[in-house]
């Protein structure tokens, strides 16, 4: 931890590189000026500056560079500056350029070049461009801080490490309404996530409109109310109603918005467990007789579709629909948490268990989702599903999302098939992010920043370099029984999200926490311009929690909140606004105790850290 702090305080060398020799791309994993979240693969920087006045042309000819240089006019309005969009430019310009002939930039990658003849992004995409932009709008304040766009001269050379950058979210336990949806969609992007994860279908709640069953949301969307906190046994319900769904016109409104930002959606409807609602609208294609509400409480329900030719003709029915809407190459179908006591009880399972040469319900299981599988592939679409639908063997092209640790992602490539990485350990965004006592109930786990940013999706040791290439890439759940409002959401989403952007987007070997931690300085500006609600991360420097020392010490902490104070106590006593200020270090001495705590908060503009960090020092 010192060595990590030594490094937050060293006076940042600025870097000079010569503009001779730029033939040769080296890698420079260190870009502390220009604080980009998530780290680029190479980044020159040049003597000079450029300010961008008034007017500025961008040259853009077609579709993809068209709209980002939408976008990009649409950002620059806000620091007054005009764009003009034209085909050519004799001016000092932007210059866009997106051609799947550019072979020495990979997929989605980009290059960025300034200097003072033009601002030059080329990509063989248009997410490359995309993406060439959100590093170009990092260089400069956001329009609140300052009224200037000042671009510095720089080369920069970029590509993901992985092509699964993905964020989910669960709009079944809690729903959000489209305009979150979008806002959420947009912001990751801006941090090059390039799929989002959605998912509609819960025992608590069926969130899509499906014209040929109507009552999946007559009836399925809507619950007569939540359990109350944990209270589980005995229960107790809120009381409240809550329900809501997308209509398909909404659906295709998002998808259209987020293709413009080079985001696919990939929506889950989940079988043959997790279908409770959907079972309260239909009961018939469930196996018991029992009359179902949608459920009220969390966890896991015995509850599952039944693998009758009736269901299947639902189920199919149903993904006709969602794949018509959604461009998506993959459809999940989840998978996860069907228990199989209905299925042991039912004389119709058990029957066709028989009938089909089965061995038991695993492989009923699999029998199911082969049969899904072959129906998505034949509109021309791929099976995803979570890695239970490894139990009783894998559907023969089916992804692999690993939740259950790495496990199931490890056994699927090395079977052959394609994995995403989003184990439970560290991406589970739901779990918490500082001490249980003081941060907002949540469904358990801890995954502070630096877990999060620390996780490396390749399991290098347990896969070769073959199988390891079927590790698609990573993404990051956001379970809602115990997030109720879509300002909830952002606090467990950020800034977690930007480790998570690091991870899915920069090569291991080239990540720093150090330098991401500084880097954050830059982005707390562009959440808060963005309107997001973030939380606020206590001080590092107190991650050790216990130390033994002799004599005095003194501790180091660091905020990447520019302007934001951090104020402590040693005494034992939580700090508020009244504590005494950190400046330069804090000196812990046990000359006349035995223990000392030291409690910590971050104190910035608009808000205070919630949990306070603490560190115990004792007598070595
Ligand atoms: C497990 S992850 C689930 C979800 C819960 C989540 C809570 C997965 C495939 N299933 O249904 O919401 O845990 O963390």
């Amino acid at each position: 931890m010192k060595s990590k702090l030594n490094f937050l305080f060293l006076v940042i060398a600025i870097i000079s590189f010569s503009c001779k020799d730029d033939s040769k791309i080296e890698l420079n994993p260190i870009d502390k000026q220009l604080k980009i979240i998530p780290k680029p693969v190479y980044v020159k920087t040049y003597e000079g500056i450029i300010d961008i006045e008034s007017n500025i042309d961008i040259v853009a000819k077609n579709e993809d560079e068209i709209n980002v240089a939408n976008m990009i006019s649409e950002y620059f309005s806000k620091f007054n500056v005009k764009c003009n969009i034209k085909e050519e430019s004799d001016n000092f310009h932007i210059d866009l350029k997106s051609d799947s002939k550019i072979d020495s930039l990979e997929s989605e990658g980009y290059l960025l070049a300034t200097d003072n003849i033009k601002i030059q992004i080329q990509a063989n995409s248009g997410s490359g461009l995309y993406y060439g932009f959100q590093t170009l709008i990092q260089f400069f304040p956001t329009p609140e801080y300052s009224n200037k766009i000042s671009i510095p001269f720089v080369k920069i050379y970029d590509k993901p490490e992985f092509k699964w950058r993905g964020l989910h979210l669960d709009v079944c336990r809690h729903f959000f309404p489209v305009d979150f949806i979008k806002k959420y969609i947009d912001n990751m992007s801006k941090y090059k996530l390039n799929t989002f994860h959605w998912h509609l279908t819960e025992d608590q709640g069926w969130r899509i409109e499906i014209k040929k069953y109507p009552k999946l949301t007559e009836i399925g969307s809507k619950r007569k109310e939540t359990i109350l906190e944990k209270n589980f046994n005995p229960y107790i319900g809120d009381g409240i109603p809550h329900g809501g769904f997308y209509t398909q016109e909404e659906i295709k409104e998002i998808v259209e918005y987020a293709k413009k930002r080079y985001v696919t959606i990939v929506p889950e409807i989940e079988m043959p467990g997790h279908s409770q609602a959907a079972l309260a609208a239909y009961p018939e294609y469930g196996c018991t007789d029992q009359k179902l509400e949608v459920w009220t409480k969390w966890g896991v329900t015995e509850n599952i579709y039944c693998p009758k030719e009736e269901t299947f003709q639902f189920l199919t029915d149903i993904l006709d629909e969602v794949c018509d809407l959604f461009p998506s190459e993959y459809i999940h179908i989840g998978g996860d948490e069907a228990p199989k006591k209905q299925w042991i009880e039912s004389e119709f399972c058990q029957n066709l268990i028989k009938q089909e040469g089965l061995t038991d319900e695993s492989e009923l299981q699999s029998y199911f989702i082969k049969r899904i599988e072959k129906h998505l592939i034949s509109k021309n679409k791929r099976l995803i599903g979570w890695d239970e639908i490894l139990e009783g063997g894998l559907a023969p092209e089916a992804t692999v999302m690993s939740w259950r640790g790495e496990a199931g992602g490890i056994e699927a490539a090395k079977s052959g098939h394609d994995v995403i990485m989003t184990p439970g350990f560290a991406m589970y965004f739901d779990h918490y992010q500082g001490d249980r006592d003081q941060e907002p109930l949540a469904i358990g786990g801890f995954s502070p920043l630096e877990k999060v940013y620390n996780y490396n999706p390749l399991p290098v040791n347990a896969l070769n370099k073959n199988e390891l290439k079927h590790i698609l890439g990573v993404q990051a759940n956001v379970w809602t029984e115990y997030i109720p409002s879509t300002d909830h959401v952002e606090y467990m989403v950020y800034p977690r999200l930007l480790a998570l952007s690091e991870i899915s987007w920069t090569k291991f070997e080239n990540k720093n926490y150090d330098i991401f931690l500084e880097s954050l300085q830059n982005h707390f500006p562009r959440l808060d311009y963005n309107n997001i609600n973030y939380r606020l991360p206590e001080p590092f420097g107190l991650e050790d929690n216990t130390i033994y020392i002799e004599g005095k010490k003194s501790i180091r902490l660091y905020t990447p909140i520019i302007n934001g104070k951090i104020l402590y106590t040693l005494d034992g006593s939580e700090p508020n606004i009244n504590s005494a200020q950190y400046s330069d270090s804090i000196i812990v001495d046990l000359q006349n105790s035995n223990e000392i705590l030291v409690k910590a908060i971050t104190i910035s503009n608009n808000k205070q850290s919630i949990t306070a960090k603490t560190l115990f020092v004792g007598k070595q």
